[in-house]
């Protein structure tokens, strides 16, 4: 059997186009339109095409965008004032920083400095919070594209076992802690595995939805995988035969009943969901 293959772009595609209606609808009420200023610091190849798409997507649904170039040498406290203009700035809706930064840079205190009402990114702790709570003002792009994808394409998440690989503040926490929250898109029975779990290869077998986010090429096979399972890839890797996931693609969707594709899975619907939070961060401005 050949699994299904969940196509992250033509449901992105779909997103996108409702965004763009609703972004159409919020100008013509309030006058407002949403604004997104994106930081792009230093030359960062795969950054520079995740960036570009981000924009191009925002024009498309009539949201206007923003880019800030800081050079790879920039210091935290140009970037910290660089974040705090923005801030500062009534015509700016949402603000991200791409990532990831040089190593000069902490994170952690620029994602502090984001005024939590323009995350988009929802990466500020206040945002986290309330994600973890299950009283969500934005929430993470990735996640929330990953819980969107498996919603229409009518995939049953409720009392359901899922596996996540991976820990990272941007996909495995969030998209464990979101798809075991109460309510739609959520009520899973989820395990969190990462690089000091025992048994690994057993554990992903009992998954009913596997989420790989470990970001090393090709990390599951065919082995880890339980026969019809759904397996979501969030993995992007460039190499010399193209662009790999993490999951071993050629072998897995002989086994999985559905399978993301890398490129055109999760990608595009990081894009689209980034679209959402800054329409919302416009209401949240606008007092609607
Ligand atoms: N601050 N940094 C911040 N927010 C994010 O949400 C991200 N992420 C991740 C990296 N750093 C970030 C992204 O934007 C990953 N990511 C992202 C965005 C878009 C795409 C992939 C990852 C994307 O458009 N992928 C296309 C192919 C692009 C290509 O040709 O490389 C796809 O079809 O998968």
């Amino acid at each position: 059997m050949t699994a299904k293959v969940l196509d992250g772009k033509k449901i992105a595609a779909n997103i996108r186009a409702e965004i763009g209606e609703e972004v159409e609808s919020f100008v013509s009420q309030t006058g407002i339109v949403p604004h997104l200023s994106a930081v792009l610091v230093g030359e960062n190849p795969a950054s520079e095409v995740y960036v570009r798409n981000k924009q191009r997507a925002c024009d498309e649904a009539g949201i206007a965008s923003g880019l800030h170039r800081l050079a790879d040498t920039a210091t935290q406290s140009e970037l910290l004032a660089l974040i705090d203009e923005l801030n500062q700035d009534r015509a700016v809706h949402g603000i991200l920083v791409q990532l990831p930064l040089p190593e000069q840079i902490a994170e952690a205190e620029i994602q502090e400095a984001i005024c939590p009402s323009k995350d988009v990114d929802a990466f500020h702790p206040e945002n986290v919070g309330r994600m973890v709570q299950g009283k969500p003002r934005f929430l993470p792009c990735t996640p929330q594209g990953i819980q969107q994808l498996l919603v229409r394409e009518g995939i049953e998440i409720a009392g359901r076992r899922v596996v996540v690989i991976g820990r990272s503040d941007i996909v495995g926490k969030p998209i464990a802690c979101m798809l075991s929250n109460r309510g739609t898109g959520g009520d899973a029975t989820v395990t969190l595995c990462h690089s000091k779990t025992e048994a690994l290869d057993s554990i992903a077998r009992e998954a009913e939805i596997l989420i790989v986010a470990i970001g090393q090429p090709e990390f599951v096979t065919a082995a880890m995988v339980r026969q019809g399972a759904v397996v979501i890839d969030v993995g992007i890797h460039r190499t010399d035969d193209g662009l790999v996931g993490d999951v071993d693609y050629a072998a897995v969707s002989q086994i999985a009943g559905a399978i993301t594709p890398v490129p055109g899975g999760v990608g595009p619907l990081t894009v689209a969901m980034l679209l959402r939070n800054t329409l919302r961060a416009a209401e949240l401005s606008a007092g609607s």
